[in-house]
């Protein structure tokens, strides 16, 4: 690469020693190019326009600061109250205001000043999730023309729900700023193309770019995973039992940030289905690890009272003195205790209504013992399922069909679970996060064609 890499995320990993999948991904393409990666500051304040730099090792951090009405407005309101369900087919809880919009487009503008002043001419741009999709477009006004990709971690909306946005049109518009639109899954690029198919300002061209007024962009699919390697290190590493002396003999678990996208009061349902059905020997437990998230939205906070209501049912009729069928932790385990959990569960359940990838799937199928591997349950809703057919897929919204999928999941056979863990772990594989980082700077930085001169052209003649 000849420039440096340029990433721009909402969060900025902070602190000596930063961990998580997009952190180690990112690490290397950026301290090989001598980077920089720019994100708001966690807490919020003013910045003055001025990036304020975080110390770090091999590449540059740079934060700005969101002030409390932009935190409100711009963050709780448009990206996580509009944009947040919309993508996740959730139109019932879209919640707009003027306000909300106008901040969400002013932090774009404030950002992309802020950004243009830090950029050389050569430098990669790569913009991640649905908190920047203006960004390009602000960026193209001050006159950058790097190459510029996006990143969008979510599930790219369906068509006809794009028409509840405040200015629908702007949606294509402003994406086709971008030289590389990169989603999770070939069911999300069909969606985009389908919008641009739907748009009269787009053309398709020959080399499969997407012409849309004088801008040429292209749309991929790039499948996220996880650090393989440091998962599996994780999972195997001695360690105590992370239930001490109170662990269940045989457990499902369910990993999740607390979010009504990820189906948990089905899920719940479902394993109350299934002690419905169970033979009488087993005594099961669903372990849920689900820490709270954006909590300030109504939504969020609805989901958590109607979770901790479900476990009070079940746990109220099924429980014995020496066995609570449902643990319900709203708390984050570190990731080595977390892949040592993993590993003890016999199964997985993933029952999200909509997900962009879903990484706790690819983690619980790295973390298993290959001689003695658990079951992954799998939402055919996740964007995960795409690829990884040899999980239980399910379909969320049917509560009997997850449950007789738990009471296979318990009963299967050793063979069967080997088998299905053997084709699962190579689809893992085959996504590793370092491949996935090092592919999407690849395409960016070589195909995506640059600005189209004839059309600069031609539009400049027509308007
Ligand atoms: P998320 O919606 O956050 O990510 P997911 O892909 O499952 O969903 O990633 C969650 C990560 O957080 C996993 O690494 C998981 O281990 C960790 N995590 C969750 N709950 C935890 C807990 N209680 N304790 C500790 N760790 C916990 C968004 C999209 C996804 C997409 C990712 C990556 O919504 O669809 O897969 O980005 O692109």
């Amino acid at each position: 690469m000849s420039g440096r890499l340029v990433v721009i995320s909402n969060r900025l990993p902070m602190g000596d020693n930063p961990s998580g999948g997009l952190v180690v991904a990112l690490h290397d393409a950026l301290t090989q190019s001598g980077g920089c990666w720019i994100g708001a500051h966690p807490e919020t304040g003013s910045d003055n326009g001025q990036f304020e730099q975080i110390e770090s090792v091999g590449y540059k951090r740079l934060a700005f600061r969101l002030s409390d009405r932009e935190f409100e407005q711009y963050y709780l309101g448009y990206a996580n109250s509009v944009l947040w369900p919309l993508c996740h087919r959730r139109p019932d809880l879209v919640s707009i205001t003027s306000d909300a919009y106008q901040c969400y487009e002013e932090v774009n503008r404030r950002v992309a000043r802020m950004v243009a002043s830090e950029l050389d001419p050569d430098d990669l741009v790569w913009v991640h999730d649905y908190h920047f999709i203006p960004l390009a477009r602000e960026l193209r006004a001050l006159g950058v023309e790097n190459r510029i990709g996006m990143f969008l971690h979510i599930p790219f909306p369906v068509l006809a729900d794009l028409s509840i946005l405040p200015d629908p049109e702007e949606f294509a518009d402003n994406l086709a700023h971008y030289n590389l639109i990169g989603l999770q899954t070939r069911g999300d690029v069909a969606r985009c193309l389908e919008m641009f198919r739907d748009d009269p300002r787009a053309e398709f061209m020959t080399d499969a770019s997407i012409k849309f007024r004088d801008r040429r962009t292209m749309v991929r699919s790039f499948p996220i995973g996880i650090d393989v390697a440091g998962f599996k290190a994780d999972a195997e590493q001695e360690m105590e039992d992370p239930f001490g002396a109170s662990g269940p003999d045989l457990f499902a678990i369910g990993v999740d940030r607390l979010d009504y996208s990820k189906g948990l009061p089905n899920r719940f349902r479902a394993f109350g289905r299934y002690l419905e059905l169970r033979p009488p020997e087993m005594r099961p437990c669903l372990v849920q690890i689900a820490p709270p998230t954006r909590q300030e939205v109504r939504a969020y906070q609805d989901i958590t009272e109607e979770l901790q209501g479900l476990t009070g049912q079940i746990n109220g009729r099924f429980a014995e003195l020496d066995w609570t069928p449902i643990r319900f932790i709203n708390r984050s385990v570190d990731r080595s205790r977390l892949a040592r959990l993993y590993r003890q569960a016999r199964s997985c359940l993933v029952t999200s209504l909509a997900d962009g990838m879903n990484l706790v799937a690819k983690e619980f199928i790295a973390a298993q013992d290959p001689a003695d591997p658990g079951v992954l349950i799998l939402s055919r809703f996740a964007g995960v399922a795409e690829d990884m057919v040899d999980a239980l897929l399910v379909n969320p919204y049917d509560i009997d069909d997850m449950a007789r999928a738990i009471d296979r999941a318990f009963q299967m056979p050793l063979e069967e679970r080997q088998e299905r863990h053997r084709r699962c772990l190579a689809v893992v594989e085959n996504s590793d996060v370092a491949h996935w980082s090092a592919n999407f700077v690849h395409v960016l930085q070589t195909e995506p064609p640059t600005r189209d001169f004839v059309s600069i052209m031609q539009w400049h003649i027509a308007n």
